[in-house]
């Protein structure tokens, strides 16, 4: 069964043991960063602001970093073996190696991670260019992820020091406001303990539960994971982490944590304000979307619940959009397949209006798409 709790986790930002202004950057280690920046570009409409490599005295690791309203993804590649890129990537494939958080006060943060339990990676210091000063930490998170915290209010260049301004890759997409995305929605990992994982958040950030998770009743019906959700007080940063379940079938977590090898970043949730331009730029982009049955849209006790939304529920039959309502208001949501040769990154295309939620009313509808697809990739 699915609880829902309603909303009493927030904490009030003056005693926030751990605040958060957000996220800053989702760093992604790739093998080929040169051609991500370009279909970050051109599928996800991406715009690139920055760039680091041999020609800026950056002599083994070139990075992009691109921006689509105030969400901000980095690309990492390597020029050659043995760097951590280089290793990264061959141990996981394409992934995300960093949920980078924007803090207030960075030293601070840090050194309650640590007396909390966390693990240093890199202790807070400062980098500075002509255009001003970043102070910057790192704490460990599960599987090779990590967070680094991040205080850039006192600098004004295009990403951080060692990195040049530069231009975009192609022309802005033909959407409102020239966006195809406009922020982070959540960042979801799979790990092989849940709980574990939201006590890590709960202790180290102060984070709290979300009301909607997915129990071990629901996971042996038909999802095989379960899932919790932990989110900053301000709710700004949500973290869902999941962990497989025995289930009818084999578990898709499993199926990421043996292609990945080991724990990471499962998918990364995208908001959009206009869901059927952003999926329509991106399927005209060629970035493949699961299927949703028209049995779906079909279902009188879905027409039901979901009640009158912004479009007519043909438009979101066309594209495969799933809707989910609750208590706050209703939410459109799709998911794309794995966008890297391993099954196991994707994203969430979301569009809320009034709901905190996560799409639970789809959970059946999501899981069955996800079987289909791994009974076609014989990993069922
Ligand atoms: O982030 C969430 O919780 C939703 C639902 O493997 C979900 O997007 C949960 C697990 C999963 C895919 C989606
Ligand atoms: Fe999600």
């Amino acid at each position: 069964m699915l609880h829902n709790l309603g909303t009493s986790t927030d904490s009030c930002a003056m005693n926030d043991v751990f605040p958060v202004h957000g996220m800053d950057a989702v760093v992604f280690a790739v093998g080929n960063a040169k051609q991500a920046a370009h279909y970050y570009s051109t599928a996800f409409g991406m715009r690139l602001v920055a760039y680091r490599g041999p020609e800026t005295g950056s002599p083994d690791e070139v990075a992009y970093v691109l921006v689509s309203g105030s969400a901000r993804f980095e690309l990492r590649g390597s020029v050659r073996p043995g760097t951590f890129v280089a290793r990264h990537v061959a141990d996981h494939g394409d992934g995300v190696i960093d949920l980078a958080l924007d803090v207030p006060d960075v030293e601070a943060a840090y050194r309650h991670a640590l007396a909390q339990g966390a693990t240093g990676l890199v202790e807070p210091h400062i980098v500075e260019d002509d255009h001003g000063k970043v102070v910057t930490a790192a704490i460990a998170a599960y599987g090779e992820t990590r967070h680094t915290l991040i205080d850039r209010s006192a600098y004004a260049g295009a990403y951080l020091p060692g990195y040049v301004a530069a231009d975009p890759i192609v022309a802005a997409p033909d959407v409102r406001n020239g966006r195809v995305f406009q922020a982070v929605d959540h960042c979801v990992g799979n790990v092989e303990r849940m709980d574990e994982w939201v006590e890590f958040y709960e202790r180290v950030m102060g984070f709290s539960k979300m009301a909607e998770f997915i129990g071990d009743d629901i996971a042996t019906e038909y999802s095989a994971l379960m899932s919790k959700v932990v989110a900053d007080g301000t709710r700004k940063v949500k973290f869902p982490l999941n962990e497989p379940a025995v289930g009818k079938r084999k578990s898709q977590i499993e199926e990421y944590l043996e292609f990945y090898g080991g724990p990471g970043v499962q998918h990364i949730a995208l908001a959009t304000n206009d869901i059927l331009a952003t999926v329509d730029h991106m399927t005209r982009a060629g970035v493949e979307f699961l299927d949703t049955p028209d049995s779906y849209y079909d279902d009188p006790a879905l027409r039901a619940r979901i009640g009158e939304v912004r479009v007519p529920v043909e438009e979101l039959k066309k594209r495969k959009i799933l809707v989910d309502r609750d208590e706050d208001g209703y939410l459109l949501q799709i998911f794309t397949k794995p966008v890297v040769d391993r099954p196991t990154v994707f994203f969430e295309l979301i569009e809320r209006h009034g709901s905190l939620g996560f799409g639970k009313g789809n959970f059946k509808a999501l899981f069955e798409a996800i079987e289909r697809e791994q009974a076609r990739r014989g990993t069922l």
